[in-house]
C-alpha cells in the first residue's frame, strides 16, 4: 500500500513584544522550549519549536516582538522576526486583545502584505476580555482582507488553541520532515539553560528592571560520572543602580535568582546542579558587537550579529 502523504512546514509566530508567542509555541508543543515573561522582549532569537507527528511536522519559529528598534540589539531581533516573516510557509499573526491597537499593529499589517503563503490571524488573552469587545476587532482584521482564519485564543488556557492547530497542519505543503523527528528543538542545551536563567532575572526584578539585562554563560562544567554540572554565568547590568537592583539588600535578590534558575535547571538537565552567578556592569552591552557575538555564541544558529 503505498504509504500516506505527509506534510511538513514552518509557521512563523510573529506579533507585538508580549502577545504570547512564546506561551503559545510551548503550549502547542507541550513542552517549554521559550522563556515567558510579563516583560516584552523576552525573546531575543528566532527559537524553533518541532511538532512530529505520524501525519508529518510542523516547525514553529517563535520570534521577538516587532518594535521600533533603538539598540543594535533590537535591530538584530526585530531582523529575525522579520526573516522568519519571509521565510516560513505560513504566517500565524499574534495579537495581543487587551492591548489597543495603534501604529505598531498598522506596521505589522504592512509586513503582512509582503506574505506570500497563508496567514492566520490568532487574538490572543480572549480570557481577559469580554466577548463582545472581540466582535469589532475580528470586524477590523476581517476587512483588511489578509487573513485566511481569524481564530479567538488563549495560548495560557489553551482554549480555541486546538483549533489553530489543525488551521495549521490543513495549510502545510507535502513534503517529508525538516527535523529528525525525534527532536523538540534545534538549540542546544546550554542555550536554554542560561535562557532560563535569564527567565529567573526577569521574574524576580517584575517591575524594577526593564529588559535591560542579559545572561552570559562563561563556564559550564561536566563531571565525568555525569551527576553533576557546574554552572557559571554572568548577568549584565548596564547601569550601577540596575547592578544593586539585580544584587538586593546583602545579596538577597541575585541569591533568590540562583535559587530559582538552580532548581528549574536541575529539573530541566536532569542532574544536580552547581550554579555560581555574577552581576557584571557592561555599559552599553546593546550596542556592543563583542558583547552581542558572545551572546549569540551558544544559540548555534546560522545568523551573524548585525555588523
Ligand atoms: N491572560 C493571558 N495571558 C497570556 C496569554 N498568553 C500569554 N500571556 C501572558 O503574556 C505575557 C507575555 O507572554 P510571552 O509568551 O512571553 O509573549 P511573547 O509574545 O513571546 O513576548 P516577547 O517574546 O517579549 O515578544 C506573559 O506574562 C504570559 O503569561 C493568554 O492567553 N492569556
Ligand atoms: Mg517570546
Amino acid at each position: 500500500m503505498p504509504s500516506k502523504v505527509k506534510r511538513s512546514g514552518t509557521v512563523a509566530l510573529i506579533g507585538r513584544p508580549n502577545a504570547g508567542k512564546s506561551t503559545l509555541m510551548n503550549h502547542l508543543l507541550e513542552e517549554k522550549v521559550a522563556i515567558v515573561s510579563d516583560k516584552p522582549q523576552t525573546t531575543r532569537h528566532r527559537l524553533v519549536g518541532i511538532l512530529s507527528e505520524d501525519r508529518g511536522q510542523l516547525v514553529f519559529l517563535d520570534t521577538p516582538g516587532i518594535h521600533k528598534p533603538a539598540h543594535r540589539l533590537n535591530r538584530t531581533m526585530v531582523r529575525h522576526a522579520t526573516e522568519a516573516l519571509r521565510e516560513a510557509d505560513i504566517v500565524c499573526l499574534l495579537v495581543d486583545v487587551t492591548e489597543r491597537s495603534g501604529a505598531g499593529d498598522r506596521f505589522l499589517l504592512e509586513l503582512l502584505k509582503q506574505v506570500e503563503g497563508p496567514r492566520i490571524l490568532a487574538l490572543n488573552k480572549i480570557d481577559r476580555v469580554a466577548k463582545p469587545t472581540l466582535l469589532p476587532r475580528i470586524a477590523f482584521y476581517d476587512e483588511t482582507g489578509l487573513f485566511e482564519e481569524i481564530l479567538p485564543i488563549s495560548a495560557r488556557r489553551g482554549d480555541g488553541c486546538d483549533l489553530l492547530l489543525s488551521t495549521f497542519w490543513e495549510r502545510l505543503p507535502e513534503g517529508e520532515a525538516l527535523y529528525d523527528p525525534e527532536l523538540l528543538t534545534i538549540h542546544p542545551e546550554r542555550f536554554l539553560a542560561i535562557e532560563r536563567i535569564r527567565e529567573k532575572v526577569l521574574i524576580q526584578t517584575r517591575g524594577e528592571l526593564p529588559f535591560t539585562t542579559a545572561v552570559l554563560l562563561d563556564r559550564w562544567e561536566e563531571e565525568p560520572s555525569g551527576g553533576l554540572v557546574r554552572i557559571y554565568a554572568s548577568i549584565l547590568a548596564e547601569r550601577p543602580g540596575q547592578k544593586k537592583i539585580l544584587i538586593g539588600k546583602q545579596g538577597s535578590r541575585i541569591k533568590a535568582i540562583g535559587t530559582a534558575a538552580r532548581k528549574d535547571l536541575e529539573e530541566f538537565l536532569e542532574k544536580r546542579v552547581y550554579l555560581d552567578l555574577q552581576v557584571k556592569l557592561e555599559p552599553d552591552w546593546r550596542e556592543s558587537r563583542k558583547v552581542l557575538r558572545e551572546l549569540d555564541r551558544e544559540v548555534d544558529l546560522a545568523f551573524e550579529t548585525e555588523e
